[in-house]
């Protein structure tokens, strides 16, 4: 039931992404609503990223459900500086909230800190900020918890030994550089991976050809690579492609959109990953601009231990997060696989 109104949502969020054009600039859509209310900014990582784009879906129909304006500002390119310009210019807008997927974890705290100063309530999604720039950050899954999942991946598809690299978005990408943090972590930690050998991290910039050019780079340099892991949406379907096309035998995993997948799922040869990850990005979304509406309404502080309701999603607690500030969680990670990707492709 909650799959198939997440279909008629994404199918609105497609026609809607039509009409407006793909142009590559910073783009703002104000979400129908009450002027007058609150308004809720979104500020993702980079404009041409379904990803983000289902992000903003889920955060302008909860500020429908809220009331008040949803205003989603896509930047031209995953930087701090094209953030940096955005939040500014959200500044001088007077709105109520900024919600941001961060481009860089300390790079955003002075023009953050100034939106602080100027009464705005900020919290990060996604990718989070430091925690002297957020009061709170709305985090997809737990670190460890993507880690391991990937970690036990790359294990299991490699076969327990040999070669394996990552193909990451952003060298400052806070959410995949912890992640990737973690599966160091996880696999110097038990002797299980000691035969496991991570010849390279790679950065395809969240950019649909500089992740191709990335995949194509490793697979030149380390003939006897087994297995990339590629936690970034857009670094998994490049790097799919490339695999899937050239008939390669390296296998893939990591984390990806259901409905750029699918035709990369299967467990046989011709299919260049048997499985991935993901959660629901429009949920995560959904969750930005419910505890922004919190934020902005003084139910919540942004202190571990609050609790709040975020619509039909039920109630959230704020926790403490790895880094000293608090974070609040969506939930586990799920698995794509032959089984199930046709049915999820549908969804998002
Ligand atoms: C990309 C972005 C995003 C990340 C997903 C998994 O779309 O880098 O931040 O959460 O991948």
């Amino acid at each position: 039931m909650k799959k198939k109104v997440l279909s008629i949502i994404l199918g609105v969020a497609m026609v809607a992404t039509l009409l407006a054009g793909c142009g590559n600039e910073a783009k703002e859509t104000g979400a129908a609503g009450n002027t007058d209310g609150p308004v809720y900014a979104f500020v993702s990582k980079s404009a041409g990223n379904p990803f983000n784009e289902r992000q903003a879906t889920g955060f302008e129909e909860a500020v429908a459900d809220i009331g008040g304006k949803a205003i989603i500002q896509h930047p031209e390119a995953a930087t701090a500086d094209a953030q940096i310009t955005v939040i500014q210019s959200l500044i001088s807008q007077g709105v109520d909230s900024i919600c941001v997927a961060a481009n860089d974890e300390n790079a955003l705290q002075a023009a953050l800190e100034e939106a602080a100063a100027a009464g705005i309530k900020v919290c990060s999604v996604d990718s989070t900020v430091n925690v002297a720039s957020r009061l709170t950050h709305v985090n997809q899954a737990g670190v460890t918890e993507i880690g391991q999942c990937l970690m036990d991946a790359v294990y299991d598809l490699t076969g327990g030994e040999g070669q394996w690299a990552v193909l990451s978005a952003t060298s400052q990408a806070a959410n995949q550089n912890a992640w990737i943090e973690s599966m160091k972590e996880i696999q110097a930690a038990d002797s299980k991976y000691a035969k496991l050998e991570l010849v390279e991290v790679a950065y395809g910039d969240d950019e649909p050809q500089k992740s191709t050019d990335q995949t194509q780079a490793l697979l030149q340099n380390y003939p006897d690579l087994k297995v990339i892991c590629a936690p970034t949406t857009v670094g998994i379907a490049a790097a799919a492609k490339v695999l899937q096309d050239q008939g390669s035998s390296v296998k893939l995993t990591g984390l990806g959109l259901p409905s750029e997948m699918a035709e990369y799922i299967g467990d046989d040869d011709a299919h260049s990953c048997p499985y991935m990850f993901l959660w629901n990005p429009i949920d995560l979304g959904r969750l930005g601009a419910y505890t922004s509406a919190a934020l902005v309404s003084g139910d919540i502080t942004g202190a571990a231990g609050e609790t709040f309701t975020a619509g039909d999603m039920g109630e959230y607690e704020i926790v403490t997060a790895g880094d000293g500030g608090t974070e609040i969680i969506l939930g586990a990670p799920f698995k794509f696989d032959p089984s199930n990707i046709e049915e999820w492709k549908e969804v998002y």
